[in-house]
């Protein structure tokens, strides 16, 4: 059988940006490449450490203010869910609102299709969608989804990873997946004690450590390339400059990885940076809504001020 040309030009604009990223004098891999299937499970295994303080208090807050929520947006809404991964949260909010359609958006199709298999099961009457989607790229939904209220649903602050100018072009093109009468729902870290941020992102237990190298496995996949994950080690710290908490992948000895069509030597201690993961200020935050055209929103957070949950509404 002749190749898929679609998937054979995919393929190969995925190597390119990849082989780009890791040629560049400081190098770099792009977060998404985290999730591949282990990294989707290690993931969800972070969102149950001690120390990964995010997931647990997002949903405490949004339990909190399931009533509000529920009354806000009123049953028979289509909620869109962008980075849906586990559909966990998805879970819960479909209970507290009663929505007559959810489509899930992510990047890890094999995931997401299990993820919302899942939901079907659970909610029988629900309309459930799936689209596979960059969130860099516009976001195109299916064209017959049915015309009721739109809830764009970000949560997790999956936002973080997104600089702030490159945060408000992704704001903007959420904005546009709503209607003059649409809201979004999305959770966001609030900055705090450097101690709290970076035990979250360096676990006791070496989660977010294998989490971080398992993106080398992938890129291995990806590009038939040949990275040795024993010259590697997890290397994470809060940037205030910055605002941002950064993972990189720090070389244990001089090393080389090479791939079909070139290699790239790296010194000791030489850096691959992997993630950032932006901390906001509620105030700094808001103002971000209002540049995206939110001109109206609530924000509830818990009572140490650890993350916010943001409703907001054109
Ligand atoms: C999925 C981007 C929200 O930044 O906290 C968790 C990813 N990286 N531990 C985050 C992540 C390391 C996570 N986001």
């Amino acid at each position: 059988m002749p190749p898929d040309p679609t998937a054979t030009a995919t393929a190969t604009a995925t190597a390119r940006e990849i082989v780009a990223g890791l040629c560049a004098a400081q190098a770099s891999i792009a977060p998404k490449y985290f999730y591949d299937t282990a990294g989707s499970a290690l993931f969800e295994q972070i969102t149950q450490l001690p120390e990964y303080y995010l997931t647990r208090t997002e949903r405490a807050i949004m339990a909190t203010h399931a009533d509000a929520l529920a009354l806000r947006i009123g049953p028979g809404a289509t909620v869109i869910e962008a980075g849906a991964g586990n559909c966990e949260k998805a879970r819960t909010l479909c209970a507290t609102i009663r929505p007559r359609c959810f489509v899930g958006v992510d990047i890890a199709a094999a995931f997401l299709q299990q993820a919302v298999a899942g939901l079907r099961r659970e909610f029988p009457s629900l309309d459930v969608r799936s689209v596979v989607a960059d969130l860099l790229d516009e976001i195109v939904l299916p064209a017959d989804l049915p015309s009721g209220r739109r809830l764009v649903f970000y949560p997790g602050s999956s936002i973080g990873n997104f600089a702030p100018e490159a945060a408000l072009g992704l704001l903007q093109r959420l904005r546009r997946l709503t209607d003059a009468d649409g809201a979004l729902l999305i959770g966001v870290d609030l900055v705090k004690s450097k101690a709290i941020l970076e035990a979250a992102y360096d676990d006791a237990a070496g989660v977010t450590a294998a989490f971080n190298l398992n993106v080398l496995r992938h890129i291995n996949r990806l590009l038939t390339a040949d990275f040795d994950l024993a010259h590697w080690r997890h290397r994470s710290f809060f940037n205030e400059e910055q605002s941002r908490i950064e993972m990189h992948l720090e070389a244990r000895c001089a090393t080389q990885v090479s791939w079909p069509t070139g290699c790239r030597n790296f010194r000791r201690a030489e850096r691959i940076h992997t993630e950032n993961s932006y901390k906001y200020r509620v105030a700094d935050f808001a103002g971000l809504l209002r540049r995206a055209g939110f001109g109206r929103h609530v924000c509830w957070t818990d009572a140490q001020q650890w993350f916010a949950v943001f409703l907001a509404e054109p």
